[in-house]
């Protein structure tokens, strides 16, 4: 198990390489070229010169999250193989610059979607939060520039501006493309990068949808047990495998995390672990890592991955805001380097307790 850190970059992030390098424990990053447009080919010396930036702070740069996949690509349209031809070709410069895993989302025009990032907890903490009735009751524009005023100043995560430009047209682009339509361009897709991934030894790691449930009347498709097990079985490689990430399909309550893990089994590349708080079953929020802060059994989340025998990159997720910290929202220092923490001692236990780690000090 190797416990990394989101980095945005430089230009982007509110944390240093310094301080992650100072959280025990944490050995690499998880990073991207924050400012690439999802569709264009990453050119070498841009992944080289971030490569050096990680490596000269004495970390492991341990993955890329994420190289994005454009519209064309998801929704099929005429010109998707040229988009997948530029995905070959940042690929292959990741492969040359030893990077091994990607992570990668197939949700149509959004990324993740929460309905507020700074819902205030009793212990008066921030988290990001979700509410179905609210999704229900906004316009898609509205929520757009809701987020773009309360991420202090940041652009985030799948949120950049000028992929909300022109929202109707992407909208349009997906009038015609139902789940199965989406699920079809994903095999199109996986197929093609397959030899790629081979060359190299690239693990495409793909991210749960989340919520993990259609928002906004569009197609989702990664999002529960069957589904992912379905793609992973018809694009039967081991290089085609998924981020387990706890908060995404832990959104709906009827995925049984702990199952899900051992039915992915040797599947799961990556891995972000992160706890929710349910109110009801479709208003939830973004809890502390520690269990009994939110409805997850960490322990048991963390022992299923042992038991089945995960060994890939893993990283907290996203952290409440605490101690006065302004960051992207999600993406702070403090209470992500407490759920590192966190996660690291359940883990050191966990492998202790099953007798497999020599005693290093008496
Ligand atoms: C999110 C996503 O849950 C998460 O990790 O922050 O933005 C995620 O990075 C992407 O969906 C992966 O492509
Ligand atoms: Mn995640």
């Amino acid at each position: 198990m190797e416990m990394t850190f989101r980095w945005f970059g430089r230009q982007f992030d509110s944390i240093t390489l310094q301080q992650i390098r100072q959280i025990a424990g944490v050995t690499g990053v998880i990073t991207t070229l924050y400012d690439s447009v999802p569709g264009e080919a990453w050119a070498k010396d841009a992944v080289l010169a971030l490569k050096h930036e990680v490596e000269e702070a004495g970390l492991k740069l341990s993955g890329i999250e994420s190289v994005n996949v454009c519209d064309a690509i998801k929704a099929g349209t005429a010109d998707r193989d040229q988009y997948i031809d530029h995905y070959i070709k940042t690929l292959t410069v990741l492969g040359q610059a030893d990077i091994h895993l990607v992570c990668y989302n197939f949700m149509p025009v959004f990324d993740w979607t929460r309905t507020e990032l700074a819902r205030v907890r009793p212990d008066g903490s921030t988290v990001m939060a979700y509410s179905q009735k609210d999704i229900d009751a906004v316009d898609v524009g509205r929520l757009f520039d809701s987020i773009q005023e309360n991420s202090n100043g940041y652009v985030m995560p799948g949120w950049e501006p000028e992929r909300m430009a022109d929202t109707r047209k992407l909208f349009e682009m997906y009038r015609e493309i139902d789940e199965e339509k989406l699920y079809q361009n994903l095999i199109y897709f996986l197929k093609a990068v397959m030899p790629v991934c081979n060359q190299y030894d690239i693990k495409m790691a793909i991210h749960p949808d989340d919520p993990a449930w259609s928002v906004f009347g569009l197609p989702r498709i990664i999002t529960s047990k069957d589904k992912i097990l379905r793609m992973l079985k018809e694009v039967n490689d081991v290089h085609n495998g998924v981020t387990f990430c706890t908060g995404s399909y832990g959104s709906n309550l009827d995925n049984d995390l702990v199952d899900s893990i051992h039915a992915m089994k040797g599947r799961i590349h990556f891995a972000h672990v992160r706890n929710l708080k349910f109110n009801s079953r479709d208003d939830f929020e973004e809890a502390a890592h520690y269990s009994l802060d939110g409805d997850f059994d960490m322990y048991a989340i963390m022992k299923a991955l042992y038991d089945s025998g995960f060994d890939g990159v893993i990283r907290p997720d996203h952290g409440r805001s605490i101690w006065g910290e302004v960051s992207m929202p999600g993406y702070g220092l403090y209470d992500r380097a407490l759920g590192a923490s966190y996660l690291n001692g359940l883990w050191e236990a966990i492998v202790k307790s099953n007798g497999k780690e020599r005693r290093k000090r008496n």
